[in-house]
């Protein structure tokens, strides 16, 4: 028998609330975000209910964009700290269904039924007790995808939105990817559809035509990834952060060989924007900072900077790595890969220290 394993993702998360507790919003367009000021509004789209996406409002649309597709809906700032609480009560339902849990953001978590049900009939009727339970509760819906790996898991609890079930069974993985646009999978964005797009690849089916070998040779370290997804077998445990863990690292290789700084500075900034996700989400601390830079021909340097105290700060570890690496800028080899890695972490330091911390410079 293989895993069996849930993704959960509450429907306009920040909008249902906001229903919820004003249940004249129901039914009707309504938009979390900036104020929109009738159409001269600053700031962002944080989210917006169903029907307000029929107008084509989506999260991070620029607020002023909204308004003008949608002037008569209903436009409320956010309430963060509310949606906060309900967040974490969410999560307690969630935890006690099984030990294997993981949460990934303020309305997402993973759950693995392996060792709780043994089949997807008996997991079915744990999912809709899930809904049920979190509705009673909470006042809010979400929508379960269950599958036998995390991401096909997070691919379903987005197929049947909002307040929909999908479960996906070994032998439906095929036929449930097939017909899908390549954009479903996790970590294909709209760039790299249009890179994938050129080579002729438009739905997960043209990638599972693809042998594993063709697809390492065509697109190296990805191509490996996506292989595994669309297979079914990415085997990522469902776990939450390991307090034992040393370090956290990311790497990039780009497509081509490069010496374009824009290019090198934006992939920079977005390892770095990866790498502090579960640095702010477990309230992690670190101390050195590492810079790693592969040339043409695989040539690898890494540079380290330690700090005297530790930090939990985005914008200072760019300039640090920025700062390592001025010593490789002038070469004339072009880079293959570049990666950040975060180590000598703590995340013990008690709150008051914290707070302190966040607002010392460090040298
Ligand atoms: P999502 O789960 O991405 O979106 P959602 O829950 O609003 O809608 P869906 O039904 O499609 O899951 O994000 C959860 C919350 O995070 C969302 O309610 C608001 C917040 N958020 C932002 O503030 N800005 C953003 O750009 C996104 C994507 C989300
Ligand atoms: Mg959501």
């Amino acid at each position: 028998m293989g895993r069996i394993i849930l993704h959960i993702d509450m429907d306009c998360f920040f909008a249902a609330v906001e229903a919820r507790d004003n249940p004249e919003y129901k039914g009707k367009p309504l938009i979390v975000g900036a104020d929109p000021k009738e159409g001269k509004g600053r700031g962002v789209v944080a989210t917006c209910s169903y029907e307000a996406r029929k107008f084509g409002i989506h999260s991070a649309m620029p607020i002023s964009q909204a308004y003008k597709l949608c002037p008569h809906a209903i436009f409320v700032r956010p309430n963060y700290f509310k949606y906060a609480e309900v967040s974490k009560n969410v999560m307690n339902i969630l935890k006690t269904y099984s030990p294997a849990f993981q949460q990934m953001g303020s309305d997402e978590a993973y759950l693995e039924l392996t060792e709780i049900c043994s089949n997807f009939k008996e997991a079915r009727k744990i999912t809709e007790n899930i809904k049920d339970v979190i509705y009673d509760s909470e006042g809010i819906t979400c929508s379960i995808g269950c599958a036998p790996t995390k991401t096909l898991a997070k691919i379903s609890s987005d197929h049947n939105k909002p307040n929909g079930i999908t479960i996906v069974e070994s032998e439906n993985i095929k036929s449930f990817l097939e017909n899908m646009d390549i954009i479903r999978i996790p970590g294909i964005g709209k760039k790299t559809k249009k890179y994938y797009n050129e080579k002729g690849i438009k739905v997960i089916g043209d990638f599972i035509k693809i042998p594993l070998p063709r697809m390492i040779e065509l697109f190296g370290k990805s191509g490996k990834w996506i292989w595994e997804i669309v297979n079914g077998l990415d085997d990522r445990p469902v776990q939450e952060f390991r307090e034992d863990r040393k370090s956290i690292s990311r790497e990039r290789t780009f497509l081509e060989d490069t010496d374009d700084f824009k290019l090198i500075l934006t992939t920079f900034e977005e390892i770095n924007k990866k790498i502090h996700k579960p640095i702010i989400k477990h309230n992690i601390f670190y101390k050195t900072i590492t810079l790693k830079i592969r040339f043409q021909g695989f040539i690898t340097f890494t540079r380290s900077k330690s700090l005297l105290i530790p930090i939990q700060n985005e914008k200072k570890t760019l300039e640090i790595i920025l700062e390592l690496y001025k010593e490789f800028s002038k070469g004339k080899r072009k880079i293959r890969l570049i990666g950040i890695k975060l180590s000598n972490l703590d995340t013990k330091i008690k709150f008051k220290q914290r707070n302190l911390l966040n607002f010392l410079t460090v040298p």
